[in-house]
């Protein structure tokens, strides 16, 4: 409080109290619940979809959460001031493993824990005078919402999106269940520091995510509301890469395909490699103990490094299994080799090794001494080569029997086409984008809405997969369940919840226990908002149509692949799905910077977390909101320093005393019947402020600059005091400057113009009011202020009419008295006037 309370007003006027005037409002803002409600489609007014990620409930908001908010709120009332139907809502992604964590701690039921952090937490975003309309609130982890999950993935199931595969998962043998990466820590398991966690194979639910890819990644080109570094994420992470697959036979055993974007540098292949999860790694090792058991060590060293994080940091490391494949192109046989450093899931988890070509292949090569063979060059007389030489654009193929001489691009093409033709290979594209698997041993989840019937019947094998029909939806989560140590799925231990029937043959079935990921949850929400309460289709087509795609999506950077991804994927498949007709969600996309502190992001270990709480009781919301958006470029990291936000109570104090000291301006005799210089200097800095936050709406939101704009224009207003005072600027005047002040700070400090907007007699909600137009006309710089030097020592200033050209400046110059002193009586050598910047009078 110290700030406030330090802040003593001798001269009457009634002093700025944040704890008084915000819980006055909110109290009224609360009584009215069609405050912040969107209005019918046939308002008349344009749409406005403005959306903050929602977030975890964690039991309370961190100060990045509030910076996220002020400025979704900021934009969402300049929106409402700009006479547009406004959609601000707000939810809940409840979902998830704290529930579990904290329920194994505390002994509290994940729901309970999920449900009272969320009203915690729904509490202080009141308190922080956000305008969402509760009224569409969502929380994920309820009935009404999660069944549409099950409904949407049961749509799935039907057309082929959703299906089951065996898969390579985490799994930590004390726990007896898959974990999640983010429960691998070092390696081991986070429940068991002392137990390493090793990888096994799954059956687990997976949803076609990689139909989408070539759409996913066309439609990035669409979206350039988007930031480019977002969108060139999703790209490499959808990965996309044109080549060629090429069988080398293999005698004795199955062919080996590999993958290559270079089969030009075909002839110079001098080894295939395989992944050490190959199949046919598998079957060499199957007849061969000694590589069973060096294969077995590697995959433990991968193992390891995956864990670490980073294959391709590991040492290149391989064997070699003795036997030789056939290059299909020349009947060449090259050793097989086996090598850490293959990707079992990229490509075909097999290659060809051009060592002279490329740079890993040839340093595998040094290492182990296999052979270089050089096929390409800048041209077909080259010596002397660097190896490895990369070169494609430019090169040439040489050494490579029919093909030598071909350029290296029009080979690629050639060479694949001519595979296809003779049966040993095919062009075609490869992505590093995998279906996405959903399945969750956990319980804080949405419960899969399948079965297995356990008898079987005509098209479903005994244990076979039925899924459930629509009216057995939602499946319950079931409530009463005791979270513990012990492994596997939680829900495999309900028996009430596992035992049921077959929809089909009414005969003895296993539910599905496995949950779904929380990405699940987080990829539609912000369609539910507009039909939150709807009870028979997770929303009407026709309000998707209407508030669809979202105008401004507002979030962390974090999010920019998987979030992002998953949600442009579901909006895809429910368009397929006939629910929506937008292609993408999200028109524009906005990632705020991080709040950090002493140059370190926030961390309880460091200590450096600043509660949100503690810097509304000492300065007040609309300070630290203000704060927030003032001390960093939305987009940029903001180093958070308590000073500043007391530096932004003294800039509201400021204002809110010269409000009310003038808020009678039309009281105030005016001797004036036009307008004064004085006068038109105050409302052309009005209008030029007016002018620039309007823009910064529009445009790159550096609500930094807005403030700092409005803090100019406090500065002139205080130095025009005197002037206002003695009567020399119109009271019309004076009564528009706080008008539009208050009108301006509205979006960012909404209790602070809420109280002045009353106190100046302001009709109406004051972020409902009609955001002013700046008149180009006032704002214009009609004055040019020149410095005046005589042999170059800056002697005054002087104004004049913006635009002059030098003989005006020239005559003003000589007009003045400073100036005329100084060169009376000497001998004009030079005058040097430069337009708008400067005079010089060289004198004798
Ligand atoms: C031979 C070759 C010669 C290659 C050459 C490159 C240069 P991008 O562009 O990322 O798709 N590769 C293929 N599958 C792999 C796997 N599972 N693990 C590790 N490496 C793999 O990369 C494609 C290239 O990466 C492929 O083309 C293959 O090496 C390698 F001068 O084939 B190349
Ligand atoms: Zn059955």
């Amino acid at each position: 409080m110290s700030e406030i309370q330090n802040q003593h007003e001798s001269d009457g006027i009634q002093r700025y109290n944040p704890a008084e005037i915000e819980p006055r409002w909110q109290a009224l803002w609360d009584a009215d619940p069609t405050l912040y409600a969107a209005e019918p489609h046939d308002s008349g007014k344009p749409k406005y979809y403005c959306l903050e990620m929602l977030p975890y409930p964690s039991g309370a908001l961190h100060i990045g959460h509030v910076r996220n908010y002020a400025i979704g709120d900021a934009l969402a009332r300049f929106m409402w001031m700009r006479g547009h139907n406004v959609l601000h809502p707000m939810g809940w992604d409840a979902f998830g493993l704290p529930a579990e964590n904290a329920a194994l701690k505390n002994d509290v039921p994940p729901r309970e824990w999920t449900l009272g952090n969320i009203a915690a937490m729904r509490k202080q975003m009141q308190r922080l005078g956000l305008s969402y309309d509760w009224a569409t609130e969502v929380t994920t982890c309820l009935p009404d919402y999660y069944r549409w999950n099950q409904w949407i993935f049961l749509k799935m199931y039907a057309a082929g999106l959703a299906y089951r595969k065996k898969s390579r998962v985490n799994w930590c043998p004390k726990c007896c269940t898959v974990l999640a990466n983010e429960q691998v820590i070092n390696g081991r398991c986070w429940r068991h520091e002392d137990t390493l966690v090793e990888q096994c194979e799954l059956t687990q639910w997976f949803l076609r995510i990689t139909k989408y890819a070539d759409e996913l990644l066309a439609g990035l080109q669409t979206l350039d509301g988007w930031p480019e570094k977002v969108r060139t994420m999703q790209k490499n992470w959808i990965g996309r890469s044109e080549g060629t697959l090429v069988d080398f036979a293999v005698e004795g055993e199955e062919k080996i395909t590999v993958f290559t974007t270079r089969v030009d540098t075909i002839f110079g292949a001098t080894s295939v490699q395989l992944a050490p999860e190959h199949a046919v790694t598998k079957a060499f090792a199957a007849k061969d103990e000694l590589l069973a058991a060096q294969v077995e060590e590697m995959l433990a060293q991968q193992k390891a490094a995956r864990e670490a994080g980073d294959l391709g940091a590991i040492e290149k490391h391989g064997v070699s299994t003795g036997r030789f494949a056939v290059n299909p192109f020349n009947g060449e046989l090259v050793p097989i080799w086996v090598a850490n450093y293959i990707l079992a899931d990229y490509g075909t988890g097999a290659i060809m090794s051009v060592p002279a070509h490329d740079e890993r292949d040839f340093e595998f090569a040094q290492k182990y001494g296999l052979p270089l063979k050089r096929v390409i060059a800048p041209n077909v007389d080259t010596d002397e080569l660097a190896l490895p030489y990369l070169g494609e654009d430019e090169a040439v193929l040489i050494d490579s029997g029919a093909w030598t001489g071909e350029a290296s691009l029009e080979a690629q093409e050639k060479m694949g086409a001519f595979a296809k033709a003779n049966g040993f290979g095919t062009p075609t594209v490869t992505y590093r984008l995998k279906d996405w698997g959903v399945s969750r041993q956990r319980y804080w989840g949405t419960p899969i809405p399948m079965v297995y019937c356990e008898e079987g019947h005509d098209g479903v094998e005994p244990g076979g997969v039925v899924p459930l029909p629509e009216s057995a939806l939602p499946v319950i989560l079931p409530e009463q369940i005791q979270i513990t140590q012990e492994g596997g799925s939680p829900l495999g231990r309900v028996p009430e919840f596992v035992n049921t029937t077959c929809p089909l043959c009414g005969g003895p079935a296993r539910r599905e226990t496995d949950t779904m990921d929380t990405f699940v949850d987080s990829s539609w929400y912000f369609y539910r908002y507009i039909d939150a309460k709807n009870d028979t289709e997770p929303f009407s087509k026709e309000k998707a149509s209407y508030w669809f795609p979202i105008d401004q999506y507002i979030g962390g950077v974090e999010h920019a692949i998987l979030h992002l991804i998953y949600s442009r994927f579901w909006t895809k498949v429910m368009r397929d799905l006939g629910m929506i007709s937008n292609d993408e969600p999200v028109e524009r996309l906005f990632t705020q910077g991080m709040v950090i502190k002493d140059g370190a992001k926030m961390s309880k270990s460091k200590g450096n977390v600043v509660s949100p709480d503690l810097m509304i009781d000492r300065y007040g919301v609309d300070a630290t909101r203000l704060y927030a958006l003032f001390a960093a470029p939305p987009d940029r990291d903001l180093d958070w320093q308590e000073e500043g936000v007391g530096g932004i109570v003294r800039f509201l104090n400021r204002v809110h005393r010269l409000t009310l000291k003038y808020k009678g301006a039309h009281a105030v005799v005016s001797m004036l019947a036009g307008q004064s210089v004085a006068g038109q200097r105050l409302l052309r800095k009005l209008h030029q402020t007016l002018e620039k936050i309007t823009q910064d709406f529009s445009g790159r939101w550096h609500f930094n600059t807005s403030i700092a704009a409005v803090m100019e224009l406090v500065n002139d207003i205080q130095a025009a005091e005197p002037a206002m005072d003695a009567g020399e600027i119109p009271a019309a005047t004076v009564a528009e400057v706080f008008r539009t002040l208050v009108l301006m700070l509205a979006p960012f400090a909404p209790f602070f113009s809420a109280e002045l907007w009353s106190q100046i007699g302001g009709e109406g909600v004051v972020f409902r009011t009609q955001w002013p137009v700046a008149d180009a006309e006032l704002a214009k710089d009609d004055e040019m202020q020149v410095p005046v030097q005589v042999n170059g020592k800056l002697v005054t200033v002087v104004t004049v009419a913006a635009g002059s050209d030098q003989d005006v400046v020239k005559a003003a110059a000589m007009a003045d008295l400073k100036v005329t002193a100084r060169i009376e009586g000497k001998t004009l050598v030079k005058l040097i006037v430069v337009p708008g910047k400067l005079v010089n009078f060289v004198v004798k």
